[in-house]
This record gives C-alpha cells, structure tokens and sequence, in this order.
C-alpha cells in the first residue's frame, strides 16, 4: 500500500523535475499571485447525488471565482443488482459513481477530501481536469481520520473523469470498487455549436458507468465477504481476467430505471454526461439522437452533430445534447447489447408530451398477414 511517506516523496520527486525545467515561454500567463486569488469571490457549493447535478449557471456572471467543494470518502457495502450481490464499496461522497461537479473556466477549484477513521485505506483524488502533481493525486493522498485541501485553477473546458489512484494495484481496485466522478468545466459564455452559436439545456443528468468483477463459488454464486481487505485478493483475480461481472450506470442494475428513470418533457433539451473510468462504451439513446455530441467531452472542439451511438473512451467523460420530439419510455443503453442487457448497462427516460404522427405513426396495427 502507498503510505504517506511514499506519498510525500513522490511529491518531492515531482518539484524536483519541475526545477529542472527551463523557464516558461512568455507565451505563458503570469501565475496569480496568492493575493490575487484570496481577494476573489468564493462560492461554497454542495454535491447532490447522481444522476442530479448541483444547481449552476450556464453562462457565468462576473469574473473566476474560487468553488469549495466538501466530499467526503465512504468505504461501504454496495448492492449492486436484483439477486442482492454485495460489492465491497468505495466512494465519492456515499455515490457511485461521485457526484458531477460544476465550475467555469478560469474558477479555482478548492476540494477539501476528508478520509473518515471509519475507513480502512488511504485514498486520494486524481482529476484528469487538472494540471500537475499526477492531477492532485500526490498532493491529496490521506489516511483514515486525515482531511486535505487541494485547489487547481480550471483552465481547460470540458467534462473530466476524477478517480481515486493511491498506488499500484490499488489504483484499478479502487475505481472499480466505485471510485470515480466527473468534474464539467463549462465556457464562461456557455456552450455552442459549430458555428459559434449558444446552446442551452433544460436539464442535466450524469451517467456514471462501471465494471465490476464479483468473485463466484464453486458453484457459480457471487461470493460476499466481510470486508474489503477479505474480498481483496479474489477481486484482483477476476479483475485480471478483464471480464467484468456486472457493467451497470450509477452503482447498481436498474438504479436509472422504472422509479428512478431520469425525466422530461417533449420540446425539452436534456444534456447527458456520461463517464467511464476504466472501460470503453458507447451510449445509445433508443428512439433519439445526439442532436451535439463531444464524443471527447472537449467543449474547445466543435461538437459532433446527429449521431446514433457516441463512443466514450475509458478515462474520459463525454457530453451529448439531445431535444425530446416524443414522450415514451427510451432506454438509454452501453450499445454493446451484451452489457446492456445481461450485464446492467441500462437506463431509462421518461418523456411527457404529445405525440408527433408526423415523425411516426403505426400506420396498421398488427393483423394476420393479408394475401393479395
Ligand atoms: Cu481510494
């Protein structure tokens, strides 16, 4: 396991190869001093629980401001499908995946990771949003019963994959052990399109995906074990076979489906993050579109438009915008049909509204076939 000793060297080791680079080209903005940064607005939000993302504004009013962020790391037993199979937790503020965090470019993000006694393990977070020190990952490892405070400038938009990676094989278990999130850094002015034209959503959902890898018995059963330290080394086996038992979207088989399906309206537009940590996938809207995808999840790149299936890269995040045109039920699926279907990798939308016979109609119900 990583300790704070290793911790702390490794942290040295990384100023110590930042003091051999040559200087930055003055091409580079001056760093803000520490004044500057104090003296901006600050603004403490809270996390909700996926797929809900924290109220946020679109288009920024007013300059950067410094985003606090409280999360608190929980270590607990997870029921991950219908038979009951227990995983042996990890999370991002008592979700998985972690919540979705929201902030304009050029805000400073100012975390404060707190690593409850109760916990049995050191963790730390990574953001791919972030620039240096292995994405705050070196600076922000803690031991139960320690909290830190990290703070990074925002200064690339797009949505990001934040995850745990304390050290060695540590690090896959704990991002399949659920440990993972997604932070959006939108353009102060918004999104647009290819064109340079503003685009707005009605509502925000987050999809996180995952891959688990449940140990089985002799006799195919999932196994539970007392403790994370007692499912360890079973895990890591299965882990290393690459063949996940369960591949699900936020934390359990049908946690975005029937009571919990994510909702909206005809005419609506709904922007759909979705995050994959580990794994490849590719999420496909049954019956709708991507009508703007950032397959990448890179708003400083025109976004792909009209697309059936949109591919997220394991280790990334993705963003797709897509209007409503007719109520119904649409699964929202991991378009390996396999995954979607027996793995979990399911979710769903309701949609109210009219109808549009224009854009579908059953022109003859089922009937006996007709001879001519
Ligand atoms: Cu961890």
């Amino acid at each position: 396991m990583f300790t704070r000793r290793q911790a702390l060297l490794s942290a040295v080791a990384a100023g110590a190869v930042a003091a051999t680079l040559p200087k930055m080209s003055s091409a580079v903005a001056a760093p803000v001093t520490e004044a500057e940064i104090a003296a901006l607005p600050r603004q403490k939000v809270t996390l909700v629980a996926p797929p809900h993302v924290h109220a946020h504004q679109q288009v920024a009013t007013g300059g950067p401001r410094v985003i606090e962020f409280t999360m608190p790391i929980e270590e607990k037993p997870v029921v991950i499908d219908d038979e009951g199979t227990v995983l042996q937790g990890m999370t991002f503020n008592g979700s998985i995946p972690g919540p979705l965090m929201v902030v304009h470019e050029g805000d400073y993000v100012e975390l404060t990771l707190v690593n409850p006694g109760t916990n049995s393990m050191p963790h730390n977070i990574d953001f791919h949003a972030a620039t240096g020190a292995l994405g705050g990952g070196a600076l922000t490892l803690i031991n139960p019963g320690e909290q830190v405070k990290l703070r990074f400038k925002a200064t690339r938009t797009g949505t990001f994959v934040y995850h745990c990676a304390p050290e060695g094989p540590m690090i896959p278990w704990h991002v399949v052990s659920g440990m993972h999130g997604t932070i959006m850094i939108l353009p102060r002015d918004g999104l647009k399109n290819e064109k340079g034209e503003p685009l707005h959503y009605d509502r925000v959902y987050y999809v996180g995906e995952n891959d688990f890898y449940i140990p089985r018995d002799e006799d195919g059963n999932f196994k539970s074990y007392e403790s994370h330290g007692d499912s360890y080394a079973d895990t890591l086996e299965v882990m290393k076979g690459l063949v996940p038992t369960h591949v699900v979207f936020n934390g359990a088989r049908g946690s975005l489906t029937g009571e919990n399906a994510m909702k909206a309206k005809v005419g609506e537009t709904v922007l759909i993050v979705h995050s994959q940590a580990n794994r490849d996938t590719r999420p496909h809207l049954i019956g709708g579109h991507g009508d703007y995808v950032w397959e990448q999840g890179k708003f400083a790149n025109p976004p792909a438009k009209d697309l059936e299936t949109w591919f997220i890269r394991g280790g990334s995040a993705g963003a797709a915008l897509y209007t409503f045109l007719q109520p119904g039920i649409y699964a929202y699926v991991n378009h390996n049909l396999i995954e979607a279907v027996e793995l979990g990798a399911t979710a769903h939308f309701v949609v109210e509204g009219d109808w549009n016979d224009d854009l579908m109609k059953q022109v003859a119900a089922p009937g006996p076939i007709q001879s001519n």
